[in-house]
């Protein structure tokens, strides 16, 4: 991820959502997204998921209004919404984390961009990723990753934190008794992904390993070349520091892992054809 620069401090970057200011077409905008990837979701997505967008009441009327949806939020699970401008500094991010803040853009892709945007914006950021944060496990999950991206920071590790929140938060799939499912937010808000992670041939799909995945390189610009399976939907990582501190120093003597790249020790659920990736650089060059 491509991180602002800028103060530590997060208090240098949280805002009032400014609900009266949405547009009649920003709601529109919203809706839209929201009864689309609700149709493409179904059978795709952890049922926690779609647990947590009715228990939060983020649905298709319109921009959740955060003062509402922290209600619950807090009453359930200790966490809350805060509004910032997109992206913010690694460090000013692990600190909300690690005090059970999520930090959501508060503004909303404009129509004509209704299927990219660079960076993330309110419906990434609150359908995709909010949802799961009623789980309680996800929870401790997220508060842990803060924590531990505020010692990495002290280690020389941010990078090993990058990719762990890349291929668990943002990209993950979970298997479940049902088959395997979208855990991930950056999935969770683009139908194109949502089709293409589970279903493509093109892609590996690989099961979790945390050290593989601290390992592994990342797209920023297309879909993934490998997807990483956690063992079930509540199965994310422990981030214990006194095992993550030894293991970022063994990694220092390790190659970095391409995003495509097998490994012999790899769990393959999926060993994927390429052809995605392939027809696309060919049509590039
Ligand atoms: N800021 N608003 C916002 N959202 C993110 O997901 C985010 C961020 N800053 C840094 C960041 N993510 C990542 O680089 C860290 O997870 C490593
Ligand atoms: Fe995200």
């Amino acid at each position: 991820m491509n991180s602002a620069t800028g103060s530590d401090d997060p208090r240098d970057y949280l805002l009032d959502q400014g609900y009266e200011n949405y547009t009649e077409t920003d709601h529109a905008t919203w809706n839209t997204l929201a009864r689309r990837q609700r149709d493409i979701l179904k059978g795709r997505i952890a049922d926690q998921f779609l647990d947590g967008l009715d228990r939060l009441g983020i649905g298709e009327e319109g921009i959740p209004d955060f003062r509402a949806m922290n209600q619950r939020l807090r009453a359930a699970i200790g966490w809350e919404v805060v509004a910032v401008p997109g992206l913010i500094p690694d460090l000013a991010f692990f600190r909300l984390l690690a005090d059970r803040k999520f930090p959501a853009g508060f503004w909303i892709r404009k129509p004509e961009q209704i299927d990219y945007i660079e960076e993330p914006d309110i419906f990434h950021d609150v359908f995709g990723h909010v949802p799961l944060i009623m789980q309680p496990i996800y929870a401790d999950y997220l508060e842990a990753y803060g924590k531990a991206g505020l010692v990495a920071a002290e280690h020389g590790a941010l990078k090993r934190l990058a990719r762990l929140y890349w291929y668990t938060v943002e990209f993950g799939l979970a298997q479940t008794p049902q088959g395997l499912r979208i855990v991930g937010a950056g999935i969770a808000s683009s139908p194109g992904e949502t089709v293409f992670s589970l279903e493509s041939p093109s892609s590996n799909r690989i099961g979790f390993d945390l050290a593989r995945v601290m390992r592994t390189l990342y797209r920023i610009d297309d879909y993934q070349e490998t997807y990483f399976v956690l063992d079930g939907v509540e199965a994310w990582p422990s981030l214990d520091l006194d095992r993550l501190i030894p293991l970022w120093k063994e990694l220092e003597a390790q190659e970095d892992i391409q995003p495509g790249e097998i490994q012999s020790e790899d769990r393959v659920l999926t060993n994927g054809d390429g052809s995605y990736h392939r027809d696309k650089a060919k049509s590039a060059a």
